[in-house]
């Protein structure tokens, strides 16, 4: 068992271009601390969840914390080197420096909706190398994790071989959780926002009314489901005890290609994901596959333990 600190060392002495993520890797492990912290500490003056008036670059509504974690997010990358920072809360990407080796991409603030709730948010983040660019596949990412401050403030990472669990104590080290991160590759337990039900297109629809018909129906067995509305939650539940997770595209305008953001948001999850021998799809293609247009763009997100995700790629064939 070793925290974080352990794993970063070895990992840097692998190369030069290791030791670059290494210091990544910690720097967001120092902003997390910082956020996680901000998150707990009592201040009737500041509330984290109000609106700051702007929409960010998604047109979402930017609340107090997605600002503080975003600013916290880029002076943390730019003391560690880093080339340039993709971020949900930025419109363009921002240089850091011009001779830095690598791209991090981030949801600095995932969640958002459940900041005043007291409900498990997160941080996303995706590294890549940055002579690739901005928009690189997925399948291209050296490292990627996601951080929950929830009940603990945790981290689950892969630096491209495996997933490794961290818990955050007290004096803000993450400490190895002592669990061995393998999605089970069956499940029948399933997550969707099932308020969108009559947007859904006919395989999403036709799939969620066969785990409702249970035993009974043409899937033969009964289904649980869990949907906490935060994507790093539902995700670090998934990765804990399987599950798959659903955000389809929808008729909806603004959701022909779902909700959730490929570059900064779906791959990171989708390498973990596959790290951890699960499955992550838009339905028809690995997100991992998918070679992005644009920083901010949506994409259907389908993921979890992969013979339940082969069941729902088999309703979109
Ligand atoms: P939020 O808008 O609160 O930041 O990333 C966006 C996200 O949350 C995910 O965390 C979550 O899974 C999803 O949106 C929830 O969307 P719905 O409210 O449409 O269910």
């Amino acid at each position: 068992m070793q925290n974080l600190d352990a794993v970063l060392k070895q990992h840097a002495a692998q190369s030069d271009i290791d030791a670059d993520v290494a210091r990544a890797v910690n720097g967001l492990a120092l902003a997390a601390a910082s956020i996680s912290k901000l998150i707990r500490t009592p201040d009737s003056a500041t509330n984290l969840g109000a609106i700051k008036g702007s929409a960010n670059a998604d047109g979402d509504d930017q609340k107090a914390l997605d600002v503080l974690a975003d600013d916290v997010i880029t002076a943390q990358l730019h003391a560690a080197g880093v080339a340039i920072y993709l971020s949900e809360e930025q419109d363009t990407p921002i240089p850091l420096h011009a001779d830095g080796t690598l791209i991090v991409a981030s949801d600095p603030l995932d969640g958002s909706s459940n900041i005043d709730t007291n409900v498990s948010i997160g941080t996303i983040f995706s590294i890549m190398l940055a002579v690739g660019g901005p928009l690189q596949c997925g399948r291209d990412q050296l490292a990627a994790g996601f951080f929950v401050y929830g009940p603990q403030t945790t981290l689950l990472l892969t630096l491209g071989d495996g997933v490794l669990a961290f818990q955050m104590d007290d004096d803000g080290c993450f400490c190895d959780m002592g669990w061995q991160v393998a999605l089970p590759a069956d499940t029948q337990e399933f997550g969707i926002n099932a308020s969108n039900q009559r947007h859904w297109y006919a395989p999403v629809k036709a799939y969620i009314d066969a785990c409702l018909d249970g035993r009974d129906g043409e899937l033969k067995r009964n289904y649980n489901m869990r949907w906490v509305g935060s994507l790093v939650a539902d995700a670090w539940r998934i990765f804990r005890r399987g599950g798959v997770f659903l955000y389809p595209a929808d008729r909806r305008d603004g959701y022909s290609q779902g909700r959730l953001r490929l570059v900064y948001e779906a791959n990171p999850v989708a390498m973990l994901v596959e790290q951890a021998g699960g499955k992550a799809t838009n339905g028809t293609e690995s997100i991992l596959d998918i070679q992005p247009q644009d920083l901010h763009e949506r994409v259907a997100f389908i993921f979890g333990s992969m013979n339940e995700v082969d069941v729902i790629i088999g309703y979109h064939s």
